[in-house]
C-alpha cells in the first residue's frame, strides 16, 4: 500500500461542525467550538499521521454573506483559501439540510478541486429513511468524489471519512514529522481558547464585536505567565464583559485558564483586561496586526 499525504479543507457554511469535526479526527480540542456562527476566524491546521497516510487537515471560517464588515469579507477570504489551496476538499454539511447558504459555500469550491460532501450531526437524523434521498439530492449539486454521513459529536462513521479522503490524496512521503500535530503554537491556542469563552458565556451579538490579544506569554519552569486583552467595540460593552462584580469576566478568565492548562499540561497564570477599540473589525491594519490578513 503506497503512503499517501496532502491536505484536506473543511469548507462549508458557518455552523455545520467542521471544527467539531477537526477535533473528532485528531482526537484533541485543537478547534474551538461554539453553538455560534463565525466561531472560527483563523485557518487552523491539524495533522492526522497514520502508518498508511497524514493528511493535514485546514480547519476554516465558515463562508457566510450576512454580516458583510471587513473582518467577515476577509474570514470569507480565508475561507475561498482554505478550498483552494488543498489538495480535496472536505464540504462539511448538516444531515437533511441543504440551504442557501451551504449552495453559496459551494459555490466558492474551485469546480477542479475533488470533493467529499461530508453530511455532519447524523447523530440528530430521527428518521433513517430520510437521509438517502437527502444524499441523492445533494449529489445533484455537484459532482463529488463521495457522500459520507458521520457525527462528529459521536464519531459515527469518521473512520469511513478517513478512508475515503485518504484515497483521494496523492501518493508521497509525510510533509510534518509524524509527531507534528498543528502548525500553531501555544500562544495561538491561548487567545482562542479565551475567545471560545467569549462566544460561549456571552449572549446575543457581543462576541462578534469582541476580539482577544495575547500581550505576552512567558514560560517559567512549568508555568505559563499570560497577560491578555479582550477588545469591545464600544463602552458600553465594557460593564457587560465584566459582568456583576467582575462575575462574568472571572468566570470567563477561569474557564479559559483550566482549558489552556489541560492543553499545555502545565499551569497557567492567566491576566485579563478589557479594553476598548472603536470599530476594530472595520480596521484593516488592526485585522493585520491580528493575523486575518
Ligand atoms: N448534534 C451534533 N452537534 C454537532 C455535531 N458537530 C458539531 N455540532 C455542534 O454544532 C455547533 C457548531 O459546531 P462547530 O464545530 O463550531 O461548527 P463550525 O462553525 O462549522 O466550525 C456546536 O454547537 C457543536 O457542538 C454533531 O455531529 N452532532
Ligand atoms: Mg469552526
Amino acid at each position: 500500500m503506497p503512503f499517501r499525504s496532502g491536505s484536506v479543507g473543511l469548507v462549508g457554511r458557518p455552523n455545520t461542525g467542521k471544527s467539531s469535526l477537526l477535533n473528532r479526527i485528531l482526537g484533541e480540542k485543537l478547534a474551538i467550538v461554539s453553538p455560534r456562527a463565525q466561531t472560527t476566524r483563523h485557518l487552523l491546521t491539524g495533522v492526522l499521521t497514520t502508518e498508511h497516510c497524514q493528511i493535514a487537515f485546514v480547519d476554516s471560517p465558515g463562508f457566510q454573506t450576512r454580516h458583510r464588515n471587513l473582518l467577515n469579507r476577509t474570514l470569507n477570504r480565508r475561507a475561498g483559501e482554505a478550498a483552494r489551496d488543498a489538495d480535496v476538499v472536505a464540504f462539511v454539511l448538516e444531515a437533511l439540510h441543504f440551504d442557501a447558504a451551504d449552495r453559496a459555500a459551494l459555490d466558492r469550491v474551485p469546480a477542479d478541486r475533488p470533493a467529499v460532501a461530508v453530511l455532519n450531526k447524523v447523530d440528530r437524523v430521527r428518521t433513517p429513511s430520510r437521509l438517502l434521498p437527502f444524499v441523492a439530492r445533494v449529489a445533484r449539486e455537484r459532482q463529488f468524489e463521495a457522500i459520507v454521513p458521520v457525527s462528529a459529536a459521536t464519531g459515527r462513521n469518521v473512520p469511513e471519512l478517513l478512508r475515503v479522503l485518504a484515497s483521494l490524496l496523492p501518493e508521497g512521503p509525510p510533509l510534518y514529522p509524524a509527531d507534528q500535530m498543528t502548525d500553531r503554537d501555544e500562544r495561538f491556542f491561548a487567545a482562542e481558547l479565551l475567545r471560545e469563552k467569549l462566544f460561549r458565556l456571552l449572549t446575543d451579538e457581543l462576541p462578534y464585536s469582541c476580539e482577544v490579544r495575547v500581550e505576552s506569554f512567558r514560560e517559567e519552569g512549568r508555568l505559563r505567565r499570560i497577560d491578555a486583552t479582550l477588545w469591545v467595540e464600544r463602552e458600553a460593552h465594557k460593564p457587560i464583559v465584566l459582568g456583576r462584580g467582575g462575575a462574568m469576566l472571572k468566570r470567563i478568565s477561569t474557564e479559559a485558564r483550566k482549558d489552556m492548562e489541560r492543553m499545555f499540561g502545565g499551569k497557567v497564570f492567566l491576566q485579563v483586561w478589557i479594553k476598548v477599540k472603536r470599530n476594530w473589525s472595520e480596521d484593516a491594519r488592526t485585522l493585520r496586526e491580528l493575523g486575518y490578513a
